[in-house]
C-alpha cells in the first residue's frame, strides 16, 4: 500500500519531509514567458521580469494529466487544492480523479477543496502526515481532515493587489486601496473559499495589530500557525514574534512563497495559515 499526498504548488511546498509526496505546478504566463511553479525555476529572477514587464501577465492551473501523472503509482491519495472559487485546479483534479478509479479500481482517492490556499494547505498536510503515522485508515484521514479542515484559517497582508484585479480575482475598486502608497491590505480566505476583506492600514505596525486581534477573533489560542512570506522574511519574523508575545510559545514556523503565491501576493506580501475555531 502506498499512500501519497499531492498538493498543487499554491501550497508554496515543492517538497515534504517524511511521507510521499508530489506537487502539482500551477504556471506564471507573461508574453512569451512560461514560468512553471516547481524547483527548477528561479523565483527572483521571475519577479524581477515581471516587475519591468508592461504587458498582460496571468496564470494556469495543472490540467488533468498533470494531476493523473502525479497520482501515479500510489494507491491511497489525498489530492488538496486550492479554493475552487479562484481557480480551476480543483476541477482538473476531479476529473483526474474519476480517471484514476477507472484505471486502477482498487485505488482510494480523495480530492479536497481546501477553500484557501498556502499555508492553510500546509495544516493540512501536517495533519495527514500525522494521521498516517498514528496507523490510521484511509477514511478515517479522509474524514479527519474534512473535519479539521473546517477549523483552520487564512490570512493575508498585501501591499498590491494588482495582479489580483488584473486576472478578474478581485474587483478593481477592492485592489485600488492596496495600491496607495503605503497601505496595506488585510484580508481572509472566507467559509466560501472566497477572498474577504478585514481592514486596511499604513505601515506595518497597524497590519500585526489587526492579525493580532483578528487571530484573537478566529479562536487563535496558541495553536499551531504557519506563515509563507513573498520576499519579506523580516516582516513574517517580526509577525512571528509579536504573536508568541501575545499568544506564548506556539507551533509556529515561517517559509517562502514559491512562484504561484508570489505572482499574487506579490513582493512583501505575507499569507498566515493558523488553527481556530
Ligand atoms: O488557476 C489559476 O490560474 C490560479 C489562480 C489563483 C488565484 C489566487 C491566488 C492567491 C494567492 C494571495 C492571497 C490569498 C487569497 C486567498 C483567498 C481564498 C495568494
Amino acid at each position: 500500500m502506498k499512500r501519497r499526498i499531492v498538493s498543487d504548488s499554491s501550497a508554496n511546498m515543492l517538497t515534504w519531509e517524511g511521507m510521499d509526496f508530489a506537487s502539482v505546478p500551477l504556471k506564471i504566463i507573461a508574453g512569451e514567458r512560461e514560468y512553471v511553479d516547481d524547483e527548477s525555476l528561479d523565483l527572483s529572477g521571475m519577479l524581477d521580469y515581471l516587475q519591468d514587464y508592461k504587458g498582460k501577465s496571468g496564470t494556469s492551473c495543472p490540467n488533468v494529466a498533470d494531476w493523473l501523472d502525479a497520482f501515479q503509482g500510489a494507491d491511497e491519495i489525498f489530492a488538496l487544492t486550492i479554493t475552487s472559487s479562484l481557480s480551476g485546479s480543483y476541477s482538473m483534479a476531479v476529473q483526474a480523479q474519476t480517471e484514476y478509479r477507472e484505471l486502477f479500481p482498487q485505488a482510494k482517492v480523495m480530492v479536497l477543496d481546501t477553500l484557501s490556499t498556502g499555508p492553510e494547505m500546509v495544516l493540512i498536510m501536517e495533519k495527514i502526515q500525522e494521521l498516517t503515522e498514528a496507523g490510521q485508515s484511509f477514511e478515517q484521514v479522509e474524514a479527519a481532515i474534512r473535519e479539521y479542515s473546517r477549523h483552520t484559517h487564512l490570512f493575508f497582508a498585501l501591499e498590491s493587489m494588482k495582479n489580483l484585479a488584473n486576472n478578474g480575482r478581485v474587483s478593481h475598486s477592492v485592489a485600488a486601496v492596496a495600491g496607495l502608497l503605503g497601505i496595506r491590505v488585510l484580508g481572509a480566505a472566507s467559509e466560501e473559499g472566497t477572498l474577504q476583506m478585514l481592514h486596511n492600514g499604513r505601515g506595518w505596525k497597524r497590519t500585526f495589530h489587526a492579525i493580532i486581534e483578528e487571530l484573537e477573533k478566529y479562536g487563535f489560542t496558541g495553536g499551531k500557525l504557519r506563515i509563507a512570506h513573498c520576499q519579506n522574511p523580516s516582516a513574517a519574523e517580526e509577525l512571528a514574534e509579536q504573536i508568541t508575545k501575545r499568544f506564548g510559545k506556539c507551533d509556529l514556523s515561517i517559509h517562502p512563497c514559491t512562484a504561484l503565491c508570489s505572482f499574487y501576493a506579490e513582493r512583501g506580501g505575507l499569507m498566515v495559515g493558523f488553527e481556530g475555531v
